[in-house]
């Protein structure tokens, strides 16, 4: 289909008109950045985009990710205008109201068609690289469209991102670059003066220039970043925020505030529009959607005949739980090591997980052996080396998730969480069941010191809503660890490693660990202390635990590797494991305490071993008796209580 550049005109004019009045409408909302860039929207989506309205989940359809979700407009414009179910102009009128699919920033799940959730500036460009990754992976051809602003070009992990995409010579990935000189403050000169061309060739991506708001080179430039193969695609557009509106537009005015009434009557007049009516659509607008939208569902029905191959592919739980591997119990073993078997006894069952790490797989022991590793050209490896960006490999698998069937995972260190969490967020807000590998979990990391030692970490993990976060007390809890996380689709887990050997545990189990937390020691209903432990505290507390119920005591030790499986377990089954009568505990994790208050007993019948400090450095065995984290110390805190 080909437009006249009157008729495409006619529709970003629309567009600009539409986003502007919801922005009006709402009081609230970014209008410069969709009326900026409404010419190469629409260019894109009447010409371009392979995207069937009609199924906007078929798997074989381009990617259109809006990385600056402040410019949510533009994407709930393009949905209303292509026809997307849930996108009708009810929805457009109630943007940003309780309810609306219209949210403030494009939310996945809240709206079809919106791939990921965007308004954190630079995860946008990152999750499309994660998508891009995915379908080449998966063997597709589609294409993945990315429209970016300055604030996505200023934010770090645009670095870390668009250096691992041009080391894959990542290609069919079009980033598209609002450059419009214009952020919140003003100029974008008052913060940086980078060569963005430069900066992307040094990175080996290929770079095009255009006129954001001329057609003919707009489309030059789209069909011969199409045509280019063994690279991604930097298209920088220069733009004016807010065009269309006559007094405001090229001003950080209109980057994120309403026109107000008179300048939106003025822009609706000088862009030939009725100024007293409000979210009109010309039929003509409509018609050519429509027809594109045709085109695509014949597409997308010949892609669904054709049949492409499935990829990926899970295991029920019952096998994942057969292939697991039997650890003998005379051998003590890191659980980061475990991990590390465990994962490559999965993987053989479980062809949807793919991952990596950032630079540290030597230590995360993640990699899956039996597979190969993806480089430029060859995408037919499951591992992947991230490099050292923490945050864009998180938001990279968050891409990858979402695309569909891969299960993707990003490791590193458990300190360098804090590098992940932006994007764990995310994926805790998309309920992704994206997947970090967390090994090195606690102040037992030893020499590297108190930067390398995790405390609070657990903490902020555990605060995010929707996130699972697994600490399993051995080898065997690390993989059943891993079938929970397998089995959890409704949102990101991570699991915690150690560094150091843990001795093998009578009483873990896999149906245990299935309920978060469970009794690993101790028969008697009725216990008179509860040891309540995670990861390599529960070892220390059962061996105190078996001490005292040689001295004829009523102890009871409980594992609780997840938390949130634990909560979400009926009332009965958790007081069966923690009975609110019997009130003295002993706590015991190696990390802050906050947090445990919530399954502490009174204050004066509870003991707690935690670090509520940063680390040192030191041989770890050392720091175990220097921060009290013994089976003696165990033992004398519990004897504090009974
Ligand atoms: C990580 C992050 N930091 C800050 C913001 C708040 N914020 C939203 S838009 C914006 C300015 C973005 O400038 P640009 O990308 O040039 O958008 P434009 O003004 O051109 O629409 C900022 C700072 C954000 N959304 N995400
Ligand atoms: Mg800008």
């Amino acid at each position: 289909m080909k437009y006249t550049n009157e008729q495409l005109k006619l529709a970003a004019n629309t567009v600009r008109c539409l986003c502007a009045d919801m922005v009006e409408k709402a009081k609230s909302g970014h209008p410069g950045a969709p009326m900026g860039l409404a010419d190469l929207a629409v260019s894109l989506w009447l010409n371009y985009l392979d995207f069937d309205p009609k199924d906007t989940q078929w798997e074989g359809r381009d990617r259109f990710v809006l990385s600056g979700g402040h410019g949510s407009t533009l994407a709930y414009a393009l949905f209303h205008l292509a026809g997307v179910k849930g996108a009708e102009m009810d929805q457009c009128q109630t943007f940003r109201q309780l309810g609306s699919r219209c949210a403030g920033h494009p939310e996945r799940g809240v709206m079809p068609g919106v791939e990921v959730t965007t308004g954190p500036l630079g995860q946008g460009i990152a999750m499309g690289i994660g998508l891009a990754l995915a379908a080449k992976m998966a063997g597709r051809t589609n294409r993945t469209w990315i429209f970016c602003g300055d604030g996505d070009m200023e934010e770090g992990i645009s670095h870390e991102a668009c250096s691992f995409a041009a080391n894959l010579a990542l290609d069919r990935l079009v980033l598209v670059y609002d450059s419009n000189g214009i952020t919140i403050e003003g100029s974008t000169a008052l913060s940086m003066k980078d060569d963005a061309k430069k900066r992307f060739e040094s990175y080996g991506w290929k770079v095009l220039t255009c006129d954001g708001h001329d057609y003919d080179q707009i489309s030059k430039t789209y069909k011969k970043a199409m045509k280019i193969e063994g690279a991604p695609v930097l298209i920088i557009a220069t733009t004016t925020i807010g065009l269309g509106a006559p007094n405001k537009k090229g001003t950080s005015g209109v980057h994120g505030a309403p026109l107000g009434e008179e300048e939106l009557k003025a822009t609706k007049a000088a862009l030939g529009f009725n100024p007293e009516e409000s979210f009109y659509v010309p039929q003509e607008v409509y018609d050519m959607f429509a027809a594109r939208a045709a085109v695509c569902h014949r597409l997308r029905n010949r892609w669904v005949k054709a049949g492409a191959p499935a990829y990926g592919g899970t295991a029920l739980a019952g096998e994942l739980l057969k292939a697991l591997p039997a650890f003998d119990p005379a051998k003590p073993v890191a659980t980061r090591a475990a991990c590390g078997t465990v994962m490559n006894a999965l993987a053989k069952v479980y062809p949807s997980l793919v991952g990596g790490s950032a630079d540290l797989e030597p230590s995360n022991k993640t990699a899956l052996k039996e597979y190969g590793w993806i480089a430029a050209g060859d995408f037919t490896g499951r591992n992947i080396h991230f490099g050292i960006r923490e945050l864009a490999m998180s938001a990279i698998v968050n891409g990858m998730t979402a695309y569909g069937s891969w299960r993707a995972f990003g490791a590193t260190f458990f300190v360098f969480s804090d590098y992940c969490k932006p994007a764990m967020r995310l994926a805790a807000l998309m309920k992704l069941p994206s997947i970090w590998v967390f090994s090195h979990d606690s102040f037992y990391v030893g020499e590297d010191g108190p930067t390398h030692e995790p405390v609070e970490q657990m903490a902020m993990l555990r605060a995010m809503p929707n996130v699972a976060v697994f600490r399993p007390a051995d080898a065997n809890e690390t993989g059943y660890c891993w079938i929970e996380m397998l089995k959890n689709t409704e949102g990101p887990s991570c699991i915690l490693t150690t560094r150091q050997n843990l001795p093998i545990l009578e009483g873990t189990s896999a149906e245990g660990v299935a309920k978060g937390a469970y009794v690993v020691f101790g028969t008697d209903v009725n216990p008179e202390l509860l040891f309540l432990a995670s990861g390599s505290e529960v070892g220390i507390c059962l061996e105190a635990a078996k001490q005292l119920a040689e001295a004829g005591r009523r102890v009871r030790v409980v594992s609780m590797p997840c938390w949130e499986l634990f909560e979400k377990q009926p009332l009965s089954y958790r007081e069966s494991v923690i009975p609110s009568t019997c009130r003295k505990r002993v706590i015991a994790e190696a990390g802050v305490s906050f947090g445990w208050e919530r399954y502490a007993g009174d204050l004066s019948t509870t003991r707690y071993l935690t670090l509520d400090k940063y680390g040192e450095s030191g041989p770890y065995k050392v720091l175990a008796q220097h921060f009290g984290f013994t089976a003696e110390n165990v033992l004398a805190k519990a004897r504090e209580i009974l």
